[in-house]
């Protein structure tokens, strides 16, 4: 985190704390709190859900209804570090509306930390799917050990609840799960995230233990996409680099900050393209790049979505009634505390070329 955005995002924090006093968005507690009605009608740049605290939003569209898989935020008391530390989260809820700006459904806890036998803490962004009449949730945790594997747990509704696997699933680790079905119905999961995601500990499928960043000048660190195998539960191969390429046709460097691959990986289809989208972390852009496989190589096309209030970026693209919608957060809800997000939902709009046009959604603390 640049020191003058720390700077900023605590200020406006430490502000903004005091006057939202009133509005008391303390973390519902009541996880089992049945199907609840949220009037999203003004959900353009507001939080779409106000009752507890959401992010990193995986939408899908099963049977026609639009669902959000978001981590779920809540104050855990733990202080912020590079590490993520403070976001502590253990469980995760599942919402769903039957279009943008129609009332969203809370359909309660689906999946508990206590309720993984493998997991002991820090459930981040998940993300869904849906094969045949089932769906699979993933998601990444810690373990005991304190090492980032990615899990997968199973339902007969796309709003759960899921029962998870007993093991993480074989080969994965890091973070930020995003699972794309391509056209010929075979399911691709792309994952990683640098800082404490943890990815620049892993080589060659090996936990190092150590943070190895390479020098400014050479590829960044890529995240990784790996076919699913016909059960969804594993990987059918080995995980395997995504290369990001720049306009010059050579792999973007870790040097180049506000390009680079740092987490919450994404891909969509658009007119036959694969559209690769991933937040740059520590410059807060969401940038995308396109490609003609799903393994890449992607090159660089520029900035779906600027910076958010609050540190974090990470969305996710959808169609539904004939529209795109990019769902992102931000902490305007929190007062900008960068740990307690909302989950908001904009259109997303292409030019003729295929490229997409740069949305900025930096608002004020509520
Ligand atoms: O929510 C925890 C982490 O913050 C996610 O896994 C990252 O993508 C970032 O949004």
């Amino acid at each position: 985190m640049t020191k003058t955005y720390q700077l900023l995002t605590l200020l406006v924090g430490v502000v903004m704390t005091q006057s939202c006093q009133t509005k008391n968005q303390e973390d519902s507690t009541d996880s089992n709190a049945q199907i609840e009605q949220v009037d999203s009608s003004k959900s353009e740049l507001q939080p779409l859900i106000t009752e507890l605290y959401t992010a990193d939003p995986s939408a899908h569209v099963f049977n026609d209804v639009l669902y959000i898989y978001p981590s779920h935020d809540f104050e855990s008391g733990i202080p912020e570090d590079d590490l993520g530390s403070h976001f502590d989260m253990k469980d995760y809820h599942v919402f769903s509306m039957d279009n943008v700006g129609g009332a969203i459904k809370d359909h309660g806890e689906v999946l508990s930390v206590e309720d993984v036998a493998w997991a002991d803490k820090q459930m981040w962004a998940p993300d869904a799917a849906k094969k045949g009449d089932k769906y699979y949730l993933y998601f990444p945790a810690k373990d005991p050990e304190g090492i980032f594997k990615i899990g997968v747990a199973t339902s007969d509704y796309p709003y759960g609840p899921f029962t998870a696997e007993k093991e993480p699933i074989k080969g994965s680790f890091s973070i930020d799960p995003a699972v794309f079905e391509d056209s010929d119905n075979s399911y691709y999961m792309y994952f990683g995230g640098i800082w404490g995601g943890q990815l620049q500990r892993w080589s060659n499928g090996e936990y190092t233990g150590q943070d190895t960043y390479p020098a400014d000048s050479l590829p960044a660190v890529s995240p990784k996409v790996a076919k699913l195998s016909e059960d969804m539960l594993s990987f059918e191969e080995e995980p395997k680099d995504i290369v990001i390429l720049g306009e010059d046709g050579e792999p973007i460097t870790v040097g180049e900050n506000e390009k680079r691959f740092f987490e919450a990986a994404w891909v969509h289809k658009y007119n036959d393209r694969y559209y690769f989208s991933y937040s740059t972390g520590d410059t807060h852009n969401i940038a995308y790049a396109i490609g003609e496989s799903p393994y890449g190589p992607f090159t660089y096309q520029g900035v779906i979505l600027k910076p958010v209030l609050g540190w974090t970026n990470h969305h996710s693209i959808v169609e539904h009634n004939g529209k795109w919608w990019l769902f992102f957060h931000d902490s305007s809800l929190s007062g900008g505390k960068t740990h307690l997000r909302s989950v908001k939902v904009t259109e997303l709009k292409y030019n003729s070329d295929g490229t997409i046009q740069t949305i900025d959604a930096l608002v004020e603390p509520l």
